[in-house]
């Protein structure tokens, strides 16, 4: 391994002059750094000439080495020591040109990986994107040309080497990468690695890398204005670089089309033969066997032999398979058949343990190691089961023979930057979804393909992927040139994924295929129309089909989100995938949910405000004086998305009374909506089979659809996801003069429990009460219980309004399951004012709080103001004289927590004199 410091090396005087005690620091490191690592080969060296004699010294003794024996692929992280500037106009004129620019003043240390807008905020010169409306102070950003460059040092060991190549894992995204004042490569797409053979641009000594990017949106003009289709389609010109359209902002989302390296790079050197990958093919899984193929792609230089070795196992066990051959230059595809008896099965979350089989494959030549790579997976088998039936055609996915209802929500990038994602924050958002009892994510089509840390998460947690390719809204261009770059970012992008047991569908993109009779600005001529529409099919149903068929044959593809796969539909023949968006941006009652005949819901969702610490983030105390403040209404991105709040807020439950009621009323109402839809969809299996709610996280602190904030806070959302996604879910529903009290179980094997149901005044006093011992059935939604007013109310006429009733399912005298019903809309249950009474004492490593009131008390939120804390539950319902623990860990104190303690019932977001909530 090359392990010299990235240093930046320039031997420009005029820094030299103006920073010379940082570069007698890099200096004296760089002396250290050499003395240390003589036998290395690769130095990027900081330094001036007097270093480059010490250089050429370490030069000798590696060559020395290097020409006597072969050598293992090596990479040097460009990581280090980079610089970054403003240039003079929109960056065109340098991006077009075969040479970089002049080297001019202005430089400033930046960050790679990392994006332009960060590094304006560490050098001091913007203020935070996300603060008040800097965003729409900041758009100058993208409208400017940069420029990033750094300096390798390169000894003539590396340059002996057969191979020498620059790779960039992402560039976001067009731009013009120089080489020794020479163009290499101009990159036009950020999901795709750019690999450039620069050992013959290489010298020893110090090589200046510059990477030129320029305005993204007159980067894509440029392209745009290539195509003669463009000006006839009207279609944006963001279309034509790839691009995350998300940058350019969204109806959650700011905009901040920024530039940067912004996955990492490095230089690669290898000799003769190199792995480019390693497939673990899942031939067939079932429980007595698993038949794999295990295949290696070698990219030999010319004819070597070599001998091949596989070891692998799951947890310690260790096998190993060996096997000499000899390469052609080129491609080599090595298999590797593996059956293995009894295998460990990798499972959903919900439904069994997540194994992982590691593999490790080497290559050496005459004894000496070429190359060698890792990859694991976990052993299941996927299907995206498509059968007719009596509502249509089924859409569900059978993991390991099971047919397994998808619960979870869509995902969008963790920020707008995607370098600020750190490891905590992936395992926060990922574990909370697990921990909401989703066992689905969707990633969605208009951010980016994550890094491999969240694809090992989601294996881990046993989180099925739903993979959107990243197309989002937008038609797309259909030139040729086009299509070869979408095939090899999808060709790209299925190798480096597809190991992952996670990810259970590949899907063309977000919503394009809604567009099919789009227009245009006007009304687009037949031809045009068509042609978009042929171009359309061409790519989603065409190019990125067939590269999934190739390259990832053992994972289902699916043109787009939602779909139905181009079949017919109507009333009573339903198939693939729906966005059901009649709440929120058509205006329907929550209700209009239970309508719905889906075979599987992809999106639904409703907004709320994020809790008062987020908006304090972003806020000063005079934006917080309503919703309506022009900072607020800049942190909602969806147009009259806080008028929809207040429409829905008044509808439901009336007018909080003041700004922080509206937070936290806001994201009651957005729980209880969800609730509606997820408990209705769940209760509809099979006819469906899938619940994702839009939207699980935040890009920005920001008023959305979100269950989790930008700060990963959970809404109240969060904590009704979980008690909505339970493996086993009593679900009573009211309608037509009808109670029917239905239990949907997750579970393989069926279960006997006690079902409860209770109907009582809001006051405490209880009109009725039932328990039946029930045998839950598998896999399946089933009415246990259904009773009708006349039964419900025998005793004679009551006020419904003052009633609710409350069921709940006990297994081996546990609850498993509770749930609560009313008879009349939200707003006409006479709810009073309730005394909660809340507890708090040291409990293991954290804190039990007791909470009890003597009347039904919803939503019932237990905060604690400035101070963060996790709770085991929040927003629960309190059922006269039955009281709830919760648990909270937190980094305060008794004291401090006791001091801040704050709880919160729905009733008390609105005004006192009004009951009618
Ligand atoms: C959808 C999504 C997103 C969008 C959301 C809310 O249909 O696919 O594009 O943010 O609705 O409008």
């Amino acid at each position: 391994m090359w392990d010299l410091a990235a240093c930046r090396g320039t031997l420009d005087e005029r820094r030299i002059a103006s920073s010379g005690s940082q570069l007698i620091r890099n200096w004296r490191l760089a002396l250290i750094r050499i003395s240390l690592n003589l036998s290395k080969r690769v130095i990027m060296i900081s330094s001036r000439k007097m270093l480059l004699l010490l250089v050429v010294c370490t030069i000798v003794v590696a060559c020395i080495r290097a020409s006597a024996e072969l050598e293992h692929r090596e990479r040097l992280p460009l990581d280090h020591s980079w610089e970054f500037r403003q240039l003079s106009d929109d960056g065109m004129a340098a991006f077009e040109d075969t040479k970089p620019p002049a080297t001019a003043a202005g430089w400033l240390p930046a960050t790679v990986p990392g994006d332009v807008h960060l590094d304006l905020l560490h050098a001091g010169k913007i203020s935070d994107p996300f603060y008040r409306d800097n965003e729409s102070k900041l758009q100058w950003i993208e409208k400017a040309g940069w420029e990033y460059r750094t300096s390798i040092g390169i000894i003539p060991a590396v340059l002996a080497r057969e191979h020498v190549e620059l790779v960039f894992k992402g560039l976001d995204t067009a731009c013009a990468v120089f080489l020794n004042g020479k163009r290499v490569a101009q990159p036009n797409n950020m999901f795709r690695e750019w690999r450039i053979d620069v050992k013959s641009l290489l010298h020893a000594g110090i090589n200046d890398l510059q990477i030129v990017f320029p305005s993204p949106m007159k980067a894509a003009e440029a392209v745009a204005a290539k195509d003669p289709w463009h000006d006839r389609t009207h279609t944006g010109p963001k279309g034509y670089i790839r691009k995350a359209v998300y940058e350019f902002g969204w109806d959650w989302g700011p905009r901040f089309a920024t530039s940067g390296v912004y996955r990492p790079a490095y230089l690669e050197a290898w000799d003769d033969a190199r792995i480019q990958d390693v497939f673990v093919e899942q031939e067939s899984i079932h429980a007595a066997s698993a038949n794999l193929n295990v295949h290696i792609n070698i990219l030999a230089s010319k004819e070597t032999k070599i001998l091949a070795r596989l070891d692998y196992g799951v947890g310690k066990t260790a096998l190993h398979l060996e096997r000499p051959i000899t390469l052609g230059p080129g491609d080599n595809l090595i298999s590797f058949p593996i059956d293995i008896a009894h295998p460990q099965l990798w499972y959903p979350s919900g439904y069994g343990d997540q194994p992982i089989y590691h593999f490790h494959v080497s290559v050496s030549e005459n004894g000496h190691d070429l190359d060698s790579r890792d990859a694991k997976t976990g052993l299941r088998s996927a299907v995206l089961r498509q059968e007719l039936d009596k509502w249509g055609r089924s859409f569900e996915f059978v993991i390991n023979g099971i047919p397994i209802f998808a619960k979870g929500a869509d995902v969008i990038p963790f920020d707008s930057f995607p370098n600020r994602v750190n490891s905590e924050k992936y395992r926060h958002i990922l574990q909370s979804a697990k921990d909401a009892n989703m066992n689905m994510v969707r990633l969605w089509g208009g951010g980016y393909y994550e890094t491999q840390e969240f694809y090992d998460l989601c294996d881990e947690l046993g989180l099925m992927v739903w993979h959107d390719l990243m197309f989002g809204n937008n038609w797309q261009p259909g030139t040729y040139e086009f299509k070869q770059n979408i095939q090899k970012e999808a060709e790209y992008q299925m190798m480096r994924l597809r190991n992952h047991p996670s990810i259970v569908l590949w899907s063309g993109n977000n919503e394009t295929e809604l567009l099919r009779d789009w227009d245009g600005k006007g009304q687009l001529p037949p031809a045009v129309h068509e042609r978009i529409w042929q171009d359309y099919l061409t790519e989603f149903s065409g190019v990125l089909a067939t590269a999934a068929a190739r390259i990832d044959p053992q994972t289902p593809y699916w043109p787009s989100s939602p779909s139905a796969d181009y079949e017919e539909l109507s009333d009573t023949y339903q198939s693939g995938d729906n966005h059901d968006w009649s709440v929120w941006h058509q205006d329907a009652d929550f209700s209009e949910y239970e309508k719905r005949p889906w075979r599987f819901v992809s999106e639904y969702g409703f907004q709320s405000f994020p809790e008062m610490k987020t908006i304090e983030s972003f806020t000063t105390p005079e934006d917080r004086t309503s919703i309506f403040t022009p900072v607020m209404l800049a942190h909602q991105k969806n147009g009259d998305g806080n008028k929809i709040i207040e429409t829905y807020m008044s509808r439901y439950f009336g007018k909080p009374k003041d700004f922080a009621s509206f937070l936290y009323a806001s994201q009651v109402l957005q729980a209880e909506g969800i609730k509606v839809g997820a408990e209705s969809f769940r209760r509809r299996r099979p006819e469906t089979m899938g619940s994702l709610f839009w939207q699980l996280n935040d890009c920005w602190p920001v008023a959305s659809w979100s269950s989790i904030d930008y700060y990963g806070r959970w809404k109240a959302l969060q904590y009704y996801a979980r008690r909505f996604y339970a493996p086993v879910l009593v679900s009573p529903h009211f309608g037509n003069g009808t109670l029917s009290v239905y239990i949907v179980s997750d579970k393989t094997v069926p279960e006997d429990g006690q079902l409860r149901l209770r109907i009582i005044e809001v006051s405490g006093k209880i009109i009725m009460e039932t328990t039946k011992n029930v045998t839950i059935e598998p896999l399946a939604s089933k009415i246990y219980e259904q009773l009708t007013v006349t039964d419900l109310f025998s005793s004679g006429p009551l006020d419904l309004t003052n009633l609710f009733g409350t069921v709940d399912v006990s297994v081996g005298g546990e609850e498993i399951s509770s749930n609560l019903v009313f008879f009349v809309p939200s707003k006409q249950i006479h709810l009073n004012h309730a005394q909660i009474s809340a507890v708090i004492t040291p409990a293991g490593r954290g804190f039990d709080v007791v909470l009890r009131s003597p009347i039904l008390a919803r939503a019932v939120c237990l905060s604690f103001g400035s101070i963060d804390a996790q709770f085991s539950d929040n927003y629960v319902n309190l059922l006269p004289n039955e009281p709830q623990t919760i648990h909270v860990t937190s980094n305060a104190t008794l004291e401090e927590l006791k001091a801040q303690m704050k709880i919160l019932s729905l009733v008390d977001a609105f005004q006192a004199q009004s009951n009618d909530h």
